[in-house]
């Protein structure tokens, strides 16, 4: 089926929201046959969506395939920009190095999306682990008119639109750790990692990218004791379309926020979530490690550890290690 007759379909069942359209509606809003219309809904279903027809009343839409491509991420969206635009592949060696291609042309809200990275990256060069169809692998093109400081308040925002995310779709709630986990018991269900094109004083596009397990039953042996998925601690498969909705819907509310009133209404939210403030915690960075108590962090995001002699240390990056 050509794809525009196929977005138009979808656009048309998005609105309709789970309502019957009539088979003559369908077919005015393409401009084609009622006849064709039965064909295309015919080749949905071969993709997987489903479609419930009666008679006299028309089609409507049951369920999607758990995809994250265009199609399915269309189809419910809640967003008035974020997500509007979607690049989506299936492989792909990582959506930051794709986002970072085309984010100098391209509209703020582009989502580029992938069903697998083969060389999906963390902090430093370290590696993603990514696999096909499981889990979210996903960056947001922003370009907020900010100076480059800014950017690390960029990973909270997100850090606290993901965890209410998989509030609101799985009931379960994640805890944040500083800078850019979020955990769940204890092990990492999602990373995500704040990048750059930035002139000295402005920012061009920041872009996020987000890496969630989501329906990943088992882990490669070096990640089997850090790592677990939603689908793990539900017990049940998660729609992975849904869960980018919702972190698209909910990083749209926190950056106009963000941009209207400031950072204080999110680091109160993302304090909420904060498992390691007040405990005893190693922070690693580049320059050694800190031992201390994370009292807080600042406007800017900042980590404040305490070591021992009362010594008030401001964090930038770091890998945080809690002390039981
Ligand atoms: P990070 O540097 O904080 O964490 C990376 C570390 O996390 C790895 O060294 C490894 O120990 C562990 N790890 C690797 N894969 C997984 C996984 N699937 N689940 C749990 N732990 C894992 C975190 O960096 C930021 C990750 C961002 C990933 C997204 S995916 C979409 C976008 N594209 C891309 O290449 N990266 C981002």
């Amino acid at each position: 089926m050509q794809s525009s007759v196929k977005h138009k379909l979808l656009e048309v069942f998005s609105k309709a929201d789970g309502e019957f359209v009539s088979g003559q509606a369908l077919a005015d809003h393409i401009g084609c046959s009622r006849t064709a219309v039965w064909k295309h809904i015919e080749s949905l279903r071969q993709e997987g969506f489903e479609l419930e027809a009666v008679r006299n009343k028309g089609y409507r839409i049951t369920g999607k395939p758990d995809k994250v491509s265009e199609n399915e991420l269309l189809i419910g969206l809640q967003t008035d920009q974020l997500g509007k635009q979607i690049v989506f592949k299936e492989t792909v060696e990582s959506t930051q190095k794709e986002a970072h291609k085309i984010a100098e042309e391209s509209e703020e809200g582009t989502l580029v999306i992938a069903e697998e990275q083969t060389s999906g990256r963390g902090r430093m060069t370290r590696a993603w682990h990514s696999p096909k169809g499981t889990g979210i692998w996903m960056s947001l093109i922003l370009k907020p008119n900010l100076p480059p400081v800014k950017a690390p308040q960029f990973t909270l925002i997100a850090a606290v639109a993901v965890a209410e995310a998989i509030q609101d779709v799985t009931g379960l709630t994640p805890e944040i750790k500083w800078p850019n986990d979020l955990l769940m018991n204890g092990k990492k269900i999602t990373g995500i990692l704040t990048e750059l094109q930035a002139d000295a004083d402005r920012i061009r596009s920041i872009i996020i990218g987000i890496g969630m397990n989501v329906n990943q039953q088992a882990f490669p042996a070096e990640l089997e004791d850090i790592a677990t998925s939603l689908a793990i601690e539900k017990g049940e498969t998660i729609s992975r379309a849904k869960l980018v909705q919702a972190i698209l819907k909910n990083m749209e509310i926190y950056y106009k926020e963000y941009v209207e009133n400031g950072f204080a209404s999110i680091k109160q939210k993302w304090e909420s979530f904060a498992v390691s403030i007040g405990r005893h915690i190693t922070a690693r960075t580049v320059n050694g490690s800190i031992r201390g108590k994370a009292i807080g962090i600042t406007e800017e995001g900042v980590l404040k550890l305490q070591d021992e002699e009362g010594i008030i240390h401001s964090i930038y990056s770091a890998d945080i290690e809690i002390e039981r």
